[in-house]
């Protein structure tokens, strides 16, 4: 089968799943071809069945807008006609769904028929696809598709309360790889950050708004005040530069490292006991799951698709958002008791295992083969 796989190709969540999901069947013996703007971040090197074409936006004086969604319409259909390919898969509505709309139309002129699935990750349904602006051409294209997939239970039915869609939409969850290997000096990459007896807890994200970096801050300074910890602030973002400010305001630069981005955080999350994610809204939460596949437990809050992960009182805790109280007991209860900490982390890992990558991926591969 020939698939081609349209993505954002930054480090958002849906970015990192679609490429995941193309390098995995790959190695099934799967062609993928990825149609983007740019090499997508988890690509990685040379792969085996894997071809990656660019859509290349030129800049013309008349555009203040380039017109992505239309030079990504049209490589569709030279790829779909040069690769021959059997089927699209689009990740995030928008543009995504409308361009393979376009394409698709498009194809059919030439007597092409190709079905096209589309991936809801998030917001492109909770927070943009929101926005009036998109919604007469998000609720056509989830008509239109030949699929809807979204990644929890809590997207499908955001899609329906905010959407006036009936069609199905199947829940394929985010997947994560169980990592088989362990890692060599962990002790002393760990002591590059922290004294034995210093915690590390950890926050990976796009440091936006909605991810409520700055509560992650604030309940960390309650544990630090507690447990003297340190916390490692994996990414960047719009938010970077308050965040910073917020921590010399309540004085913990000494405690905070901001790591940057990082292409694979696995290492990062070998040395630390905590994962933190208190968003305002988060769909699934894949930051998390990742987490959990390296034995973290979870602090987050309960909103959105998190409770479909992270169990409370088991895998980790929630609490209401912005409830940084209650996430610092939680993280305190959990550190404190090295035996308990054992529990949590023996729990996140087997927690992970319900979203191995085989399991899921081959709920794609079947959904494939009933369209085609
Ligand atoms: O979290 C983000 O802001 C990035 C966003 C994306 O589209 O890349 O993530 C969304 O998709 C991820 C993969 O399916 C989900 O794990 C995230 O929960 C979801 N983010 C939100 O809903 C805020």
């Amino acid at each position: 089968m020939k698939i081609g796989i349209v993505l954002y190709p930054t480090y958002g969540g849906s970015g990192v799943m679609a490429t995941e999901l193309g390098k995995k069947l790959a190695s099934k013996g799967y062609e993928i071809h990825f149609i983007t703007y740019s090499q997508p971040v988890r690509l990685g090197g040379l792969t085996k069945n894997v071809y990656y074409h660019e859509v290349a936006v030129s800049d013309y004086p008349l555009f203040d807008y380039a017109p992505y969604e239309t030079v990504l319409a049209s490589k569709m259909v030279e790829v779909v006609k040069r690769e021959n390919l059997d089927i699209l898969h689009v990740h995030y509505a928008i543009p995504h769904a409308s361009a393979a709309f376009m394409a698709q139309q498009i194809l059919v002129s030439d007597n092409i028929d190709i079905p096209f699935v589309t991936t809801l990750h998030g917001t492109d349904i909770t927070l943009v696809g929101r926005d009036p602006s998109f919604e007469p051409v998000i609720t056509f294209c989830l008509n239109q598709s030949n699929a809807v997939t979204a990644v929890s239970e809590s997207l499908k039915m955001d899609t329906y309360l905010h959407f006036s869609t009936k069609r199905e939409i199947h829940v394929i969850p985010n997947f994560v790889r169980q990592q088989e290997s362990r890692f060599n000096n962990l002790e002393e990459v760990r002591s590059n950050y922290a004294n034995d007896d210093e915690p590390i807890l950890c926050h990976i994200s796009n440091f936006r708004k909605v991810k409520r970096v700055g509560d992650v801050l604030r309940m960390f300074a309650l544990v630090n005040a507690k447990v003297p910890s340190k916390l490692l602030l994996v990414g960047d973002g719009p938010d970077r530069y308050d965040l910073e400010e917020l921590c010399s305001e309540i004085n913990l630069c000494e405690r905070v490292i901001f790591v940057g981005k990082v292409r694979d955080t696995k290492h990062v999350l070998a040395i630390s006991d905590l994962f933190i994610l208190p968003s305002e809204t988060e769909s699934f939460g894949l930051a998390a799951l990742e987490a959990m596949a390296m034995g973290v437990p979870v602090i987050s809050s309960n909103t959105g698709g998190i409770p479909e992960v992270n169990i409370h009182g088991k895998t980790g805790f929630m609490s209401d958002v912005g409830d940084v109280d209650d996430m610092s007991k939680n993280a305190l209860h959990i550190l404190e008791d090295q035996e308990r900490k054992k529990v949590f982390k023996k729990n996140a890992l087997e927690q992970s295992q319900k979203f191995d990558v085989d399991t899921i991926v081959s709920k794609y591969e079947s959904l494939y083969r009933d369209l085609i």
